[in-house]
């Protein structure tokens, strides 16, 4: 008897073979001659007694008489010496078995020579925190490497004395470490028009969630003596050719929670997040969290920039359109299972997935396992924390039959995310930015789990 397990992995990773046809009946095909010898297995440990109870004895690997030879051949490495410690001054690197956890391209946008965006693979991910490497990308006109040494910060406007800042002196002045999602405005946009791309990754994966480690603005403005009473906004530039220049309202500052950031995740920025500094924003939409952060300028109004202006609008079914539109709503996802995994057998899976909330915390996850009839309250994973990502976990026992998954988040503020009829009611059919509407994944039959809208 072949005791081989077939596709490992195949829960998470949903592999980029899985986006082609014959990739996925492949895979398919894999599982199936594995699951044969799977049910067999299960009911000849059922005849001996193996102790599993409920659903979970049809779904929990079971090992039989017969033998695994993973279990009963003692492998190369519990008999040789291992490696010894990694090569002296080196960076460590995921295991190579995990190299198709990536990010990646979305096949739904069009491809250009110099990509400007790169999707996180939600679908691999577990708690709460993205790897600074696997962090979502968005570029409007490439990253850059920038010498911290040369790198200044300055401070103008509605100020005393306008005062430049090296990274050193940032660094000197009092820190805050602070757990925080980032989710581009245009997350989940694709979705609007109703073009279903196939994983997790590529429906929500431009949402990013790390410690950052840095210096609160309104510390920075005091000491350049910033007018904060007649000061309403202030103006944040970066130092790249994309001359990202957007308005950030003076209540936000005040609040403490906008900070001026050199840290990610333990270490420094990475450099496709804005090393040496960033601008974090809690809660507002990626595009005003400016990277290569060069400038803040104090003033009396919003300053209706190019990417206020043009950009970072949403057309109204009305024919208006939506401006200065920058909190992130309460939205959710489930990450397994999703668009491009497959499920090996009915039975037993743990259900997991994302929620977050631009307006706090996140205070209730309900998880659908039949299209939106009825709803059942997901465990909260803990910590729970303000503008952050929450990781919701729930049981569930697949009968095997074509089902349509969902989540629904609510946040302290009492709103419940929509679902596509109801967001497209007030949204119309014409935005790009701001999709935080409930996402279905249908599982098939052959476990086979597809990316579908339900309205
Ligand atoms: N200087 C600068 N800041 C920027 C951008 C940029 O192109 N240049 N892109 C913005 C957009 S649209 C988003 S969604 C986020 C993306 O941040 P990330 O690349 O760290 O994920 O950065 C924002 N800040
Ligand atoms: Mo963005």
């Amino acid at each position: 008897m072949n005791q081989e397990r077939p596709v490992q992995g195949s829960l998470r990773k949903a592999p980029e073979s899985f986006l082609s046809r014959d990739g996925i009946r492949q895979v398919v095909a894999e599982a199936k001659s594995g699951r044969r010898d799977f049910i067999r297995n299960a009911f000849a440990a059922a005849a001996t007694g193996a102790a599993f109870h409920g659903a979970m004895a049809e779904s929990n690997p079971v090992p039989t008489e017969g033998g695994d030879p993973n279990i009963l051949n003692l492998p190369e490495h519990s008999k040789g010496l291992g490696q010894g410690v990694a090569p002296d001054g080196s960076y460590g690197k995921p295991s190579k078995y995990e190299s198709d956890v990536q990010r990646r391209q979305s096949p739904g946008l069009t491809q250009t020579t110099q990509a400007s965006v790169s999707f996180a693979p939600l679908q691999s991910l577990f708690g709460i925190v993205t790897p600074s490497g696997l962090h979502f990308e968005r570029h409007h006109q490439g990253w850059w490497d920038i010498d911290p040494s040369k790198h200044r910060f300055m401070i103008n406007g509605m100020v005393k004395s306008p005062k430049v800042f090296t990274l050193d002196e940032i660094m000197r002045l009092p820190a805050v470490s602070r757990f925080h999602f980032i989710e581009c405005g245009a997350n989940t946009a694709v979705e609007w028009g109703n073009v279903a791309v196939p994983t997790a990754q590529y429906t929500h994966g431009m949402i990013s969630c790390s410690e950052f480690t840095g210096v609160p603005l309104i510390t920075l403005l005091e000491m350049a003596g910033a007018d904060l009473k007649n000061g309403k906004f202030v103006l944040a530039e970066g130092a790249d050719g994309s001359s990202m220049t957007r308005t950030i309202p003076m209540s936000l500052i005040k609040s403490g929670e906008v900070f001026v950031a050199y840290g990610q995740n333990g270490e420094m920025l990475r450099p496709e997040q804005g090393y040496p500094l960033r601008l974090i924003v809690p809660g507002v939409q990626g595009v005003s969290w400016v990277k290569y952060l060069r400038r803040i300028e104090v003033g009396d109004k919003p300053y209706a920039t190019k990417d206020e202006a043009i950009h970072y609008i949403d057309l109204q079914p009305d024919g208006l359109e939506r401006q200065y539109t920058s909190i992130q709503e309460c939205k959710s996802v489930v990450t397994t299972p999703s668009g491009g995994q497959v499920l090996l057998d009915k039975g037993f899976y743990n259900i997991t997935g994302l929620a977050w909330s631009g307006r706090g915390k996140v205070k209730k996850v309900d998880v659908s396992v039949d299209g939106g009839r009825n709803w059942r309250t997901a465990r909260l994973e803990t910590p729970v924390l303000s503008k952050a990502l929450t990781r919701f976990n729930l049981d569930w026992v697949w009968d095997g039959k074509p089902t349509i998954v969902q989540s629904r988040a609510m946040d302290e503020t009492g709103f419940v995310q929509p679902t596509y009829k109801q967001l497209r009611a007030v949204r119309g059919t014409r935005s790009i930015y701001h999709n935080n509407a409930i996402q279905s994944w249908l599982v098939q039959e052959n476990g086979e789990v597809k990316n579908v809208q339900v309205a």
